[in-house]
């Protein structure tokens, strides 16, 4: 996980020894407690895979309030929190999770209602997203008869993960938890994307991780349907033929598209690229989680 970021350094917690960073999270171990990891959602905004600068105040709380809403929404799922007390520093009290430690299956577990992104890309090579084959003639944002699980192998950081096949799935985990991670996702999105629905919001797709503690093979980890993981999209202009507009990150994506021909470090974001970005995070929740 050595991944360096122009925001700077992981914050110094007492009692706490950083792991290691993705771009926008950074997990620390517990000192004195080799059952528990604090999982630290930061305020960096990535895109095109680089972490922009500046941060967005406030979104990785946001995000960590979306991800606990998600796990008190699925209650009957196993979910990977940890209940012990544990103090959390009040630097980071916000937007951090006390979790417990879990072996962790090295798929991504995705789910998609629409073909766009990466999944888009593959299925105009090979006519399948993760060997699941599709109807012939499909577009970017076309809604799929229903929910497909297309999981991935996790890469390294730094490098794209890999669509694999659910054989594959079964070679990594065996038979049985790989079924057991198939149909637990299916049913998270489903649930979720109904819940969304409500909301007024298409839930494109998603992305769950899971991991194995003694006497369950699959529970829930990381964080869960946040729009770093998920793409949400506004239902009504989705109808009307306004496909593809994530309702995240859309306003940084298309500001850099237009100001970064992506070789180097990026440009910096203006104030008001960073402030409507800010805004469209609060929304999210707002719509989601009614305020
Ligand atoms: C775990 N990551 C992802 C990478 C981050 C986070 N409950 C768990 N038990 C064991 N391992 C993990 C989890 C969780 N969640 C999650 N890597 C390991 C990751 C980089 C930075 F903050």
């Amino acid at each position: 996980m050595a991944h360096g970021h122009r925001s700077g350094t992981v914050t110094p917690l007492a009692g706490f020894t950083p792991l290691g960073s993705g771009k926008v999270r950074d997990l620390y171990a517990v000192d004195g407690r080799d059952d528990l990891l604090l999982l630290v959602a930061s305020d960096r905004v990535s895109a095109f895979d680089a972490v922009l600068e500046p941060a967005i105040a406030g979104k990785g709380a946001l995000l960590t309030a979306l991800t606990r809403w998600w796990f008190d929404r699925l209650a009957d799922v196993p979910n990977h929190l940890a209940s012990d007390p544990v103090a959390i520093p009040d630097a980071v009290r916000d937007r951090a999770m006390l979790v417990r430690r879990l072996s962790m299956h090295p798929v991504e577990c995705v789910v998609r209602a629409v073909v766009t992104g990466s999944g888009y890309a593959e299925y105009r090579e090979t006519g399948a997203i993760s060997g699941v084959r599709l109807p012939v003639g499909l577009t970017d944002g076309d809604l799929l008869p229903e929910p497909i699980f297309t999981p991935a192998f996790k890469a390294e950081q730094g490098e794209h993960d890999e669509n694999i096949p659910f054989d594959r799935v079964v070679e990594l985990v065996g038979g049985e938890v790989a079924e057991r991670l198939r149909d637990r996702s299916l049913d998270v999105f489903r649930r979720a994307a109904a819940v969304a629905a409500d909301a007024g919001l298409l839930l494109a797709d998603t992305k769950l991780e899971f991991g194995a503690e003694p006497g369950e093979p699959a529970v829930l980890a990381d964080e869960v349907l946040t729009s770093d993981s998920s793409r949400y999209w506004d239902a009504e202009a989705y109808s009307a033929g306004r496909r593809g507009v994530s309702f995240d990150k859309q306003i940084v994506r298309d500001w850099l598209k237009a100001h970064w021909d992506g070789t180097g470090a990026p440009p910096s974001l203006p104030a008001e690229v960073v402030a409507r970005t800010a805004d469209r995070y609060r929304e999210l929740v707002e719509r989601l989680t009614g305020g």
